[in-house]
């Protein structure tokens, strides 16, 4: 089964939204296989956005990431960091479809409530970043054989 990596933002969490986008992913189908609340470092915050280090807005990204403590979450399903991506929406909160997280929750490119890996390679790396093998559960719940047909999984 897919996994993928998703960090819910401090934008979320000063604005009690926590519940909100965990519920969206729990509803979907999606199964919680790690979770935990983490105050980020500078290091891993230019780890993880190592392709905007050098962007004249990284300082104050960093200063919004590390603004209160974010919860991080490894979610689980099939195709599930095309579904998540999908889920999250485009960057911009503004220009974010309505449906999805950002479109529905953000009205901004900095303060967009969720990070979602972009492939599965990505999802690869962020996950062996943030968690460590103890941190993930495999278990079974009453409701996974309703959310997909025999076939799917
Ligand atoms: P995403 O994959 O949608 O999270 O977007 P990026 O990795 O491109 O950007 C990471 C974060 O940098 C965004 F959530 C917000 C911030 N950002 C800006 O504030 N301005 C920009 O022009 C691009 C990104």
């Amino acid at each position: 089964m897919e996994r993928t990596f998703v960090i819910i933002k401090p934008s979320a969490v000063n604005r009690q939204l926590i519940g909100e986008v965990i519920s969206r992913f729990e509803k979907k189908g999606l199964k919680l296989a790690a979770m935990k609340m983490a105050q980020l470092s500078d290091a891993i915050l230019h780890d993880h956005y190592n392709h905007l280090v050098d962007k004249p807005f990284f300082p104050r990204l960093k200063a919004a990431m590390q603004a209160t403590p974010v919860i991080l979450c490894c979610w689980e399903g099939v195709d599930c960091v095309n579904v998540v991506r999908a889920m999250c929406g485009v960057t911009n909160g503004r220009t974010a479809d309505a449906g999805t997280i950002r479109g529905d929750l953000s009205m901004s490119m900095q303060e967009n409530i969720v990070h979602s890996s972009d492939s599965l390679e990505s999802a690869a790396v962020e996950l062996k970043r943030f968690f460590i093998d103890t941190d993930y559960f495999s278990y079974e719940r009453a409701v996974d054989k309703a959310i997909y047909a025999n076939d799917e999984v």
